[in-house]
């Protein structure tokens, strides 16, 4: 890896819409096809790295893959966003269990990560998946734009049937993140991008019990750090503590220095530019930067990234500036 004499950065979601590069693949591959198609994958998955300078890379892949290992069709539907068929919610008969996840139903993105391994030298590579809950979220409603009110009245209702799904899900999650190791996987980054709309309460019955079997379980199987990204951290941040990831991404809403002081220094930090910033005119984003930096740029092993994922329209002229502006920190 890497000896790095400045702060280390990347984005969430540094591979996609935002990109000239990937539009243009876009144009000849469907979402669903650069899934599937190592080659292509590693393609998207090197560009960022080579267009702006990050310091890591993350494989190109959807946290809804398990969805689709599990055994629901997911196709991409232009102008909507995913979608995951048939929505669980809708069909009240499904049953799963462990052994309905084949391991192997995800070569794609092993393959991916060996591809990309290839091209990126030194650069540590990333792989993923989402939150238990997060994941079972989609897999109920069946598309984007997730209807919380109606998926927690329903989680009201079944609870057990819910936990059976979470289970399904965690098993899966621990086989898919161990093999993305094995197939070169540097560090591990778990997405629980629906943490904010829970509860504390069913943040304790639904999300900290099933991310902590997989951090455990991945654990005990590998060594590569792990980092957790709960986005809407703020009022579950004691509970994402006990859980003990290596590094704990800090979304957009937090104070990044109020964090810092609180957490102690075993931990890594990771964020949190507001991804609307980077709409900002670069001397105002340079000051958004500075004001991270301010506050935790001496921390040691902080990571800079972005607070949420790269939404579709950025500049990327933006992107550069705020990679440079990080690695001129001193
Ligand atoms: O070509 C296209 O228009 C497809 C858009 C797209 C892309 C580029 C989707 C559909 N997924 C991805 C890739 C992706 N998704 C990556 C790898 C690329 C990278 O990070 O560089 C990763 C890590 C994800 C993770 C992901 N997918 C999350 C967790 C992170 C987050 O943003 O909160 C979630 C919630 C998803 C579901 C999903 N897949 C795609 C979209 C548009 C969404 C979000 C749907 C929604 O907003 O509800």
């Amino acid at each position: 890896m890497k000896l790095q004499k400045t702060i280390p950065i990347w984005m969430m979601r540094q591979a996609g819409r935002y990109q000239a590069s990937y539009q243009a693949i876009r144009r000849s591959h469907t979402f669903e096809e650069i899934l599937h198609n190592p080659a292509v994958a590693a393609e998207v998955t090197l560009n960022p790295i080579r267009e702006f300078g990050f310091d890591a890379a993350i494989i190109f892949s959807d946290i809804l893959m398990v969805a689709e290992a599990l055994g629901q069709q997911l196709t991409y539907i232009e102008g909507k966003g995913p979608l995951l068929a048939p929505a669980l919610m809708a069909e009240p008969s499904w049953q799963f269990q462990p052994q309905d996840f084949q391991v192997e139903s995800l070569n794609c993105v092993y393959d991916a990560i060996r591809q990309a391994k290839l091209g990126l030298g030194e650069t540590p590579l990333i792989g993923f998946c989402g939150g238990p809950f997060t994941v079972a979220c989609y897999m109920l409603q069946g598309h984007s734009g997730l209807d919380m009110r109606k998926i927690r009245s329903w989680i009201r209702e079944f609870p057990e049937k819910f936990e059976q799904l979470l289970d399904v899900i965690t098993e899966a999650s621990i086989l898919h993140m161990v093999a993305q190791v094995k197939a070169g996987a540097d560090l591990l980054q778990l997405f629980e991008s629906s943490a904010g709309q829970m509860s504390a309460y069913e943040f304790s019955l639904y999300g900290a019990p099933y991310l902590k079997k997989i951090i455990d379980a991945v654990r005990a199987q590998t060594s590569v750090k792990i980092a957790l990204f709960c986005l809407g951290i703020g009022h579950v941040r004691n509970q994402v503590l006990a859980l003990s990831p290596d590094v704990v991404g800090v979304d957009w809403m937090q104070d990044i220095g109020g964090f810092s002081h609180d957490l102690p220094s075993n931990f890594v930090i990771q964020g949190n530019l507001d991804p609307l910033d980077l709409f900002l005119p670069v001397e105002k984003l340079g000051l958004s930067v500075s004001r991270i930096l301010d506050c935790v740029g001496k921390r040691p092993g902080f990571i800079f990234n972005l607070g949420h994922g790269v939404l579709p329209g950025t500049p990327e002229s933006h992107v550069k500036a705020v990679v440079e502006s990080v690695h001129a920190y001193k």
